[in-house]
């Protein structure tokens, strides 16, 4: 058997020069995260971009640089600054991220875009070519990389590949306006396997590839040529015992080892017996719904003016594509509503919402997530949201109320939550009254069922049934074509 290699636009490390030297920092986020168990065991290649461009890196530095990322598994895709603006912040985050987010109105479909998309992805193909053996397994993870499965099934045609989209694939009266569809399904069918959070994407794919490029599909496999492709849906999960352990410890610390923002919450805590926090964590992000939460939550305060001076509002968004236009505008905005809301509604004692415009180390969430009252997770569009299910892994005694939004991929597997739709105020206020007034009881049988729901489909059982699936599409393919 060959070696595993994982394609994705960063790497599982990032790196910093500092001082004339250079410092891998392990990635935090869902997707290190979740590849772990599959790139510590075994032979594994990590190929990505490594978030320095070319021109970032000084001429004797990089020698070090693939040292230190050859000692992490990993190998870097080199870019300009150019391509990484045309391919990363262009192509990507103002093309695909809003069109598959349902927010056609901010797609820039730019020939320029798609161009530096096009050569890009061939770089990253071209990587794995280089380093790929016949027999190696290659999985190529989300929108980025949407051409790279042709382009290395091109030249590798009996190659195993698997691609796995972390972000929603729109409906196909959404998907048909890409001037560029048939080619990014032509991309994405040089797979073995594609892979998606839920089986509405997996939906609206298949009827996008049926009527776009008029293939044969059957339940959920894709005849093209002589292949078959399979298409199927693989909810991701989180690192369960992480945060349950991490939230374990955090309520055995003695109270002066506690942070300080620990300390800051349990101080409001003991001033205000019945107050409730609500807290929600996000990237700034249109996507993630933070201006119409915000709109909400003083809809609900003068719909329930009781909750004035009780419940606080914890916002926790970590700064992001902060050079595109629409996250600049997005961050005024939020800046405004919370200036605002504030300067209208706060007393001596009472400010309505705390606002974190900052990327908090794990220990700082795991402070808020064990903390808060209430999860306020209010997407428009959101391919999963971990950070819904990172909140119910850390209540360690299942108290807690999640309130979800039906946009998100995770509400099909959380539905003991208390599911809304984001754009009803109404329902959204008197939601958050149910929450909060919802008796214990309640709240440990909902978390219960969730938490073991989460414990079992954790992330390392969601990589490994992907492999799997991976595996047996190839050995039926090699089946199919030995007949
Ligand atoms: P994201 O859009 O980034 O991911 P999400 O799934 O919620 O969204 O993951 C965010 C991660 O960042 C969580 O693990 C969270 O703990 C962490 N995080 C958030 N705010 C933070 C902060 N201020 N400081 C530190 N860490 C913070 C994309 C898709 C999602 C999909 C994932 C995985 O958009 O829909 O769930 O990929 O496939």
């Amino acid at each position: 058997m060959g070696k595993t290699i994982i394609i994705s636009n960063r790497l599982p490390v990032q790196l910093q020069i500092s001082n004339g030297g250079i410092t891998a920092i392990p990635s935090v986020g869902g997707l290190a995260t979740g590849m772990k168990s599959v790139h510590s065991g075994g032979d594994s290649l990590w190929i990505g971009w490594s978030g320095l461009t070319d021109e970032e890196i000084p001429e004797e530095l990089a020698p070090k640089i693939d040292e230190a990322l050859a000692k992490h598994g990993s190998s870097k895709v080199k870019l300009t600054k150019n391509q990484v603006d045309g391919f990363y912040f262009g192509f990507s985050n103002r093309t695909i991220w809003p069109l598959f987010h349902y927010f056609l109105e901010y797609s820039e479909f730019e020939l320029d875009y798609w161009n530096v998309y096009k050569d890009v992805n061939q770089k990253f193909a071209d990587t794995i070519l280089q380093n790929a053996s016949d027999e190696d397994t290659i999985w190529i993870h989300d929108y980025q990389l949407m051409l790279v499965p042709q382009m290395v099934r091109n030249e590798r045609p009996d190659i195993s590949i698997g691609f796995f989209l972390h972000i929603p694939f729109p409906s196909f009266e959404i998907f048909r306006t890409l001037p560029w569809r048939e080619e990014i399904l032509e991309g994405l069918l040089g797979s073995d396997l594609i892979g998606f959070h839920t089986y509405d994407y997996e939906r609206h794919f298949l009827s996008s590839v049926r009527r776009l490029l008029g293939l044969e599909v059957s339940f959920n496999d894709i005849y093209l040529d002589n292949r078959i492709i399979k298409v199927d849906s693989f909810p991701m999960g989180i690192d369960y015992k992480k945060f349950s352990n991490a939230a374990q410890e955090h309520s055995q610390k003695k109270p002066e080892k506690q942070s300080d923002l620990q300390q800051r919450l349990d101080k409001h805590k003991k001033s205000t017996p019945d107050g409730k926090f609500l807290l929600s964590i996000d990237r700034l992000d249109y996507s993630k719904g933070i201006a119409k939460r915000l709109n909400a939550f003083e809809y609900f305060l003068n719909k329930y003016p009781q909750y004035k001076e009780k419940v606080r509002l914890i916002i926790l968004a970590v700064p992001s594509r902060s050079n595109v236009p629409q996250y600049q505008l997005l961050k005024k905005e939020v800046d405004e509503l919370v200036g605002r809301i504030n300067g209208e509604l706060a007393t001596v004692n009472w400010t309505p919402i705390w606002y974190f415009y900052r990327s908090l180390p794990f220990d700082s969430l795991i402070d808020l997530y064990t903390s808060c009252d209430i999860a306020w997770l209010t997407p428009l569009r959101d391919g999963m949201n971990l950070v819904a299910k990172e909140y119910v892994a850390t209540r360690t005694d299942q108290t807690g109320v999640l309130i979800l939004s039906e946009m998100a991929g995770s509400a099909n597997e959380m539905n003991e939550s208390l599911l809304i739709n984001p754009n009803n105020f109404e329902q959204i206020a008197d939601t958050l009254y149910t929450a909060i007034n919802m008796p214990k009881e309640e709240q440990q049988a909902r978390n219960k069922v969730l938490q073991k729901r989460l414990e079992r489909y954790n992330v390392e059982k969601w990589a490994n049934s992907f492999m799997s699936s991976l595996r047996a599409q190839k050995n039926l393919d090699a089946a199919n074509i030995s007949k």
